[in-house]
């Protein structure tokens, strides 16, 4: 393998970075759905693929393979999509890849969509980790830079002036991570070659989680008219009865569009309605849209259709689900429509065998089953914007969610650059883009467990934070710190203090005694100096399936469940004077890169990584149905035991 290869292809990823602190967003990025003016074809399944092996990693670009079919210029394989790529062969190098990797498939395209001149077609990934390159016909139609959020191309032009009816799209996709990409990495080069063989290198991460790639969410083709609804945002409050939803429409290709609002209930009655791009609508008796356990009747959401209509008369149609409901923090409390709230929930990743983290509704279904089972009323998206169907999941259920960027792992003092920074910003402004209409998202995390304590962190954080609440003013926003409370230098910007802590783990093994006392100092400590609520964001341990030891040892259930009980019993004591929520780390075991402390990933799932559970998960479900009984208001027929 060619020393410069990996560089070459880091050196790309980082220019593409360096582009894309250059571009402020432009446009919305509506999740695609179908309506009486808009159609949706979805083109995942099964792709041709080709993990680009040449020492360079740079043939596919020297040899241009996306000019013609990928069969013509080298053997393919099948790879499903979406899926990560790095668990569905048999062959290590395709798990441990690091490079270019190249997909392709021919979809038919609909001739009525190329024939009308007024549809507008768009191609859209959900999201490809991490460099991402888009050819249509061969012709280069965008690029990308990061994995978990969507991008799309326009695509009308192209298919106009270079299809028949079969539209091959291909992609090349990049999982070098370097210092200026988020999570940051390092390609470290082995030069000692008496130990490695020439141009041998390894990427180095400083997150606990496997570093999946490929194309992890589906691949759509969607249309719009050519004058569209580019991007709608809603903001809502109530005051006694009524609700209030403001809105703004924006729209493409039209100067002066004739704008309608309609809001429906959910029994499709209309409640309000408004002409003009802007405007509040009012609603009488509202419903409010409540979490999951706190209501009798949670996740109320009204829908909102938006009408469009250019001066050609033609007229596009996109309907948003709406939630209204406030959020507030005080010094002590987080108000969801001025009452408390509570996190009893879990940190979650996206990871699964086989797929890894590529998106799988039967695994989003059964675990929503599982929170709700375990009387979970929230999730932090840990650690990394999570699909857009898992939130709007979320919203339909009432589950509450801290909403996460991919900042996690800065821990190099050359990751607090201005490079770095820009990026990191732009991040944010993507993931508010596309999250901001979510009413069960309550709160935004910029980074977890960032070397806050680094001299230029408070800089960092600061504009990061101000940034965030500039692009969005309604929820409050954190980072989640495992730094001393004396030295973090983040944490004056943050609305909620977010602390991770592993006692009795990561320090003190072994020691459970010592969890009361120390987990007492951390609350008093951080409320002390800051007198701002705190979420314990992560606490945990790890429990190999099966294992057992009475007295608890570590690595045992019963090891996992001492711990637990442990911190219980000091966030019951906390959590009526500043604590506001508790997060499990994590809800499911998850795979993790090759090292001395992991066992085939991390075991501090309650919750096998096949979801079956271990003896902690039903410590939990006993303890959040005992906090939503004493809290919350139940329906009754989710009242625990008697389900
Ligand atoms: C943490 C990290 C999380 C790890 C966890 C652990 O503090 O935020 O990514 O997986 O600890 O198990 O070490």
């Amino acid at each position: 393998m060619g020393s410069s290869g990996a560089e070459r292809a880091a050196k790309r990823v980082f220019l593409a970075a360096l582009c894309s602190v250059c571009q402020a967003l432009q446009g919305g990025m509506l999740s695609p759905t179908e309506s009486p003016s808009r159609e949706v074809k979805d083109v995942s399944g099964l792709w041709s693929f080709r993990a680009d092996l040449s020492p360079e990693r740079n043939r596919g670009f020297e040899q241009e393979w996306y000019k013609s079919p990928l069969a013509e210029t080298g053997p393919v394989i099948d790879m499903p999509v979406p899926s990560s790529y790095n668990d569905i062969t048999q062959d290590a190098k395709i798990r441990d890849f690091i490079g270019w990797v190249w997909y392709e498939k021919d979809v038919w395209v609909p001739a009525r969509w190329i024939q009308d001149r007024g549809t507008r077609i768009v191609l859209r990934v959900g999201s490809a980790h991490y460099y991402s390159v888009l050819w249509v016909n061969g012709v280069s139609v965008t690029e990308h830079v990061g994995g978990h959020l969507p991008f799309e191309a326009d695509i009308s032009d192209v298919l106009r002036q270079t299809s028949g009816s079969v539209c091959r799209i291909t992609i090349a996709v990049n999982n070098t991570l370097t210092l200026e990409t988020l999570p940051p990495g390092t390609i470290q080069y082995m030069n000692d070659r008496t130990r490695y063989p020439a141009g041998y290198f390894v990427q180095n991460t400083n997150f606990d989680f496997f570093n999946y790639a490929g194309i992890h969410r589906s691949v759509l083709l969607y249309t719009t008219p050519k004058a569209h609804i580019d991007d709608i945002t809603v903001e809502t409050s109530f005051s006694d009865n009524i609700g209030l939803v403001s809105y703004n429409v924006s729209v493409l290709g039209s100067s002066k569009p004739a704008v309608k609002v309609t809001l429906s209930a959910q029994d499709g009655r209309c409640v309000a309605s408004a002409n003009g791009s802007r405007g509040v609508l009012k609603v009488t008796d509202v419903n409010l849209w409540w979490p999951y356990l706190m209501h009798e009747n949670p996740a109320y959401l009204y829908s909102m259709e938006v009408q469009a209509t250019a001066e050609d008369g033609q007229t596009d149609v996109y309907t948003l689900p709406v939630g209204i409901r406030t959020i507030k923090v005080t010094s002590t409390q987080f108000l969801i429509n001025n009452k408390p709230f509570y996190f009893h929930g879990v940190n979650k990743h996206e990871d699964a065998d086989i797929r890894g983290k590529g998106f799988d509704w039967p695994l989003v279904v059964k675990d929503f089953n599982l929170m709700k089972w375990m009387g979970v009323n929230s999730f932090r998206t840990s650690h990394y914007p999570y699909a857009e169907e898992v939130l709007q999941m979320a919203d339909r259920h009432g589950i509450v969610i801290i909403d996460e960027c991919p900042g996690v792992g800065i821990k190099d003092i050359r990751s607090f650059g201005n490079v770095s920074l820009a990026h990191h910003l732009t991040v944010m402004e993507e993931l508010v883009r596309r999250d901001k209409n979510h009413p069960s998202v309550v709160m935004w995390s910029v980074a977890n467990e960032p070397a806050s304590e680094m001299q230029p962190a408070g800089f960092y954080f600061k504009a990061l934070v101000s940034r965030t609440k500039s692009l969005d003013s309604s929820r409050p926003v954190t980072y989640i710190t495992d730094s001393n409370y004396a030295r973090d230098l983040g944490a004056p910007y943050v609305d909620v203090i977010c602390v991770n802590s592993y006692f009795s783990w990561y320090h003190d093994p072994g020691h459970t005694e010592i969890i009361d006392l120390q987990l007492n100092t951390q609350f008093d400590n951080w409320y002390g100096k800051y007198q701002k609520p705190i979420i314990q964001s992560e606490y945990g341990a790890d429990a190999v399936p099966g294992l057992h030891t009475d007295p608890p040892m570590m690595f045992t259930e019963e090891y996992q469940k001492t711990v637990l009980q442990n911190y219980h019993n000091v966030f019951d004591q906390k959590r009526k004077e500043f604590v506001i929520g508790e997060l499990i780390w994590n809800f499911a075991d998850f795979m993790t890169a090759q090292t001395i402390t992991r066992v085939v990933g991390n075991k501090k799932g309650i919750f096998t990584r096949q979801r079956q559970p271990k003896p902690g998960a039903f410590l939990l479900r006993e303890r959040y149905w005992r906090i939503a009984n004493e809290t919350g208001v139940l329906p009754t027929w989710a009242r625990y035991p008697c389900q």
